[in-house]
């Protein structure tokens, strides 16, 4: 059994390292992807984005890790992080335009460092190990880190990346996002291990196990495994605990499945406020620095919607473009 970390937020210590501005950043990043994610469910119900899957009360983990990493070093998203790439700078633009199928939104992965978004669960955990290898072996510095679902390890590429990241060690973090849920499949029916963490042994690599709604205990696991990469350690895996307060997606209705009153207790828990009451609490955030934070995250994710929307429509011919050299016929006259 993995236990789980102690947490900080409860008390006022703070992972070592991090300066009063580190603290403020990580705040305002939280604050920028549950902007996003709230406008983004708003925009699919107005029809002005597809079918999106929605990860409130997941930005402590989103933030927490990738704060750990340097700009050199990759990011492998699953559908879950669809909006990681504002840490690095993206335009909100960008990432709606991904949920509108939109080939604005289709970047290039080098230019960011950030892989495509993986909607096939699972499937970039090798990529992940994959790059990893590859900076080792070219002696470059970066690590990469793939964020994955509770679902996501009961694939077999789980398995074969995180089984060769491991043989290679190569510099790589596996942060599984346990949401306690794979859709409608609770975590229960996925394993028999009695936690996520708890499978890094039979790869013969470190398993952390951590609260999933505290961004400083997710950052503190983050960076030491960094560390740890970096130093030539190789990978390790670490299980960002909670349970999933929001649906799938926007074509989810979960109350046919989820336990409604362990929803409730989660979101009365959520891990912005809570981020939040610990900088009020060591003197930090002011109400002011609050609002101007929030309606910063709001402008910003506004102007991305209306930029998105202002771009001509995509060409038809593109879906074609890039399926086929030669379109067959019957698709040419459809
Ligand atoms: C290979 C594959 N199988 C099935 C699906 C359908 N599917 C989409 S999301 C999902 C659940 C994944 O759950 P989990 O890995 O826990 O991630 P979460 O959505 O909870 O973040 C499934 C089965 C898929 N996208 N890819
Ligand atoms: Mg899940």
């Amino acid at each position: 059994m993995v236990a789980i970390r102690a947490s900080h937020l409860d008390g006022d210590s703070v992972p070592a390292g991090l300066t009063e501005q580190d603290l403020l950043e990580l705040y305002r990043r939280m604050v920028l992807l549950r902007t996003y994610d709230e406008r983004a469910v708003v925009y699919h119900r107005q029809g002005r984005i597809g079918t999106y899957a929605i990860f409130w009360n997941h930005e402590a983990i989103q933030a927490g890790a990738t704060f750990a990493l340097d700009d050199d070093d990759w990011i492998f998203p699953s559908y879950r992080e669809s909006a990681i790439g504002l840490v690095r700078g993206m335009s909100a633009a960008m990432l709606l335009q991904w949920w509108r199928g939109h080939p604005s939104g289709w970047w290039s992965p080098a230019d960011w460092n950030v892989a495509s978004i993986s909607v096939p669960v699972g499937s970039h955990v090798p990529h992940a190990a994959g790059l990893a290898w590859g900076k080792k072996l070219r002696g470059e510095r970066g690590v990469a880190l793939a964020f994955f679902g509770d679902g996501a390890t009961s694939e077999g590429s789980f398995h074969e990346g995180v089984n060769f990241a491991a043989v290679m060690e190569a510099p790589v973090v596996f942060v599984c996002n346990n949401n306690q849920w794979a859709i409608s499949t609770p975590v229960q029916a996925q394993t028999r291990a009695e936690t996520i963490a708890a499978k890094a042994a039979g790869y013969g690599i470190p398993g952390v196990r951590v609260d999933g709604l505290d961004v400083l205990a997710v950052y503190e696991a983050t960076r030491e495994a960094v560390e740890r990469a970096r130093s030539g350690g190789g990978p390790t895996l670490i299980e960002a605990l909670h349970y999933r307060a929001a649906p799938h997606g926007t074509a989810d209705d979960p109350r046919a499945y989820i336990d409604l009153a362990r929803v409730e207790e989660e979101r009365g828990r959520e891990c912005v406020g809570r981020y939040e009451a610990f900088l009020r609490r060591v003197g930090l955030l002011t109400d002011e620095l609050a609002v101007s934070m929030r309606q910063e995250a709001e402008s910003l994710v506004r102007a991305g919607m209306a930029e998105a929307e202002a771009e001509p429509a995509a060409d038809p011919e593109l879906l074609f473009a890039h399926a086929y050299v030669d379109p067959p016929a019957n698709m040419r006259h459809a």
